[in-house]
């Protein structure tokens, strides 16, 4: 193995989960329902009808999972709080038993020697404040503000780094707009609203923090979106810059610079004159961020029409790869906009497989960013795996997956990206939102009758990488 293969001392190898997508007893100790219950109670919303229970009944076998973590050598462990636990009315008084599940995890942790790194909204809104209005009221944001308060008060003493928000597109467009996540709105000026509230509960939520007094380090988990014209016409290149818009720039100009981006503005124009945009609200957005964190999965590529192109290539309307579900066009494309896959290797979430998108996000970020640190805060995989008959579970698509998008990961540090650590989605399989069970992206895989898990030989190829710090050899 050449030096080049290896990371620098310290970086910091951990692998993320999901309140919602793990934790099941939902209604367990007094937590309250969220949106994502209701979700499932909808017939036709989730495949399967699939819902939060058993997901990995992690709530009564934190102490286990620690345990797999160990095994798997992680430094780190990124969860989410399930806001519902804490306050099941989303505001107003606090649940002890459900704050207490938490305090009991990150001791858990600490014991190991494992850092709790918290993510305090990963889509579960309490229903009650979805009844409210949801995220496209304002109230919501600071309501988030206050929530986050209570628990930084509660764990600030032992977690030092916060994300506040996971994957704010996810939760505005594709649960307001596209509707294949809770709520299952398909507003697109709800969306838009959505995504500005959450961004204003980022910078609320971190100001509140902040003012617990605890040594904090902030950030959010951000999927910025690798697209890509699909050819260099004027009109692909175009659709490109539109998509990246409302995609990209919508969040990370607001929170890097302080402002909406002109284009996006224009573009959306005839949806919205953004009047719940507030006076106040860049300032507070734009809080500065002490990390940045990336969660990256696959690249997408965009036309401004089919015209010409194989239809077995494009995902009609705006759709594509990435974690759009599969919904319809994103928010402010002409109806002709196409997604077009390029015919690489798909996961089983039919995402192509493009490690060379991790190297461009990681340096594109590294540059707008103004240098702050930066971690892949997710990356991973879904795969059809089975236990096979000698109890074990060979994911070799897996490993390659990992194996090339680590080493993308290296490349761009060695070019100077602030990239401090990386994420692995997921430690267990689990609940994949509209998906259900059918989906697998662990490293440890999980009998959801049984509760019973078995590590993946990724698993095994991850120890050796989060234990050494080197790429292993397979
Ligand atoms: O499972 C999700 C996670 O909740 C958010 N990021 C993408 C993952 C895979 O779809």
């Amino acid at each position: 193995m050449t030096d080049r293969e290896e990371f620098p001392e310290g970086f910091l190898w951990g692998a993320a989960t999901a309140s919602f997508q793990i934790e099941g007893a939902t209604t367990a100790d007094g937590r309250g329902a969220s949106i994502w219950d209701t979700f499932c109670a909808t017939p036709g919303k989730v495949l399967g009808g699939d819902t939060g229970d058993p997901a990995d009944d992690h709530y009564h076998r934190h102490a286990q999972d620690v345990g797999l973590m160990r095994e798997l050598n992680l430094g780190a462990y990124r969860f989410s709080v399930a806001w519902p636990r804490v306050l099941p009315e989303g505001s107003g008084e606090v649940n002890r038993a459900g704050l207490d599940f938490y305090d009991r995890l990150v001791d858990t942790l600490l014991a190991a020697g494992i850092q709790p790194w918290a993510t305090l909204y990963h889509w579960d809104l309490p229903q009650r404040l979805q009844d409210a209005g949801g995220w496209p009221h304002r109230d919501t944001a600071r309501r988030f503000a206050d929530y986050a308060a209570v628990v930084a008060e509660r764990l600030g003493d032992r977690v030092r780094h916060w994300m506040t928000v996971n994957e704010p597109w996810c939760a505005s467009f594709l649960g307001h707009h596209l509707g294949v996540h809770a709520p299952g709105h398909r507003d697109p000026v709800a969306a838009l609203a959505a995504a500005h509230h959450l961004l204003l509960g980022h910078g609320l939520a971190a100001e509140a923090i902040r003012s617990t007094g605890h040594d904090a380090r902030i950030g959010l988990a951000h999927n910025q979106a690798v697209i890509r014209p699909h050819s260099a016409t004027a009109e692909d290149v175009r659709a490109a810059r539109r998509a990246d818009g409302v995609r990209n720039r919508i969040f990370t100009d607001p929170l890097l610079r302080g402002a909406y981006p002109a284009d996006v503005l224009a573009d959306l124009a005839h949806l919205t004159d953004f009047s719940f945009v507030a006076d106040t609200d860049l300032a507070a957005i734009a809080t500065p961020l002490d990390f940045l964190g990336v969660n990256y999965y696959a690249p997408e590529w965009v036309a401004a029409s089919a015209k010409g192109l194989d239809p077995d290539t494009v995902s009609g309307g705006g759709v594509g790869s990435g974690e759009d579900g599969g919904g319809g066009a994103w928010i402010g494309a002409t109806p002709e906009e196409v997604h077009v896959s390029q015919g690489l290797p798909v996961t089983h979430m039919g995402w192509e497989v493009d490690p060379s998108g991790m190297y461009d996000v990681l340096r594109r970020l590294a540059a707008e960013s103004g240098g702050i640190d930066l971690y892949v805060t997710e990356n991973g995989c879904a795969y059809e795996d089975t236990v096979t008959g000698d109890g074990a579970v060979h994911d070799p698509d897996r490993i390659a997956y990992y194996e090339g998008h680590v080493r993308a990961a290296l490349e761009a540090v060695r070019s100077g990206v602030p990239l401090r650590g990386y994420f692995a989605w997921s430690l267990l399989d689990n609940f994949e939102w509209a998906w259900g069970y059918s989906r697998r992206f662990g490293l440890v895989h999980v009998d959801y009758a049984t509760q019973e898990r078995v590590v993946k030989d990724s698993g095994r190829w991850y120890a050796r990488l989060a234990g050494t710090g080197r790429i292993p050899r397979r």
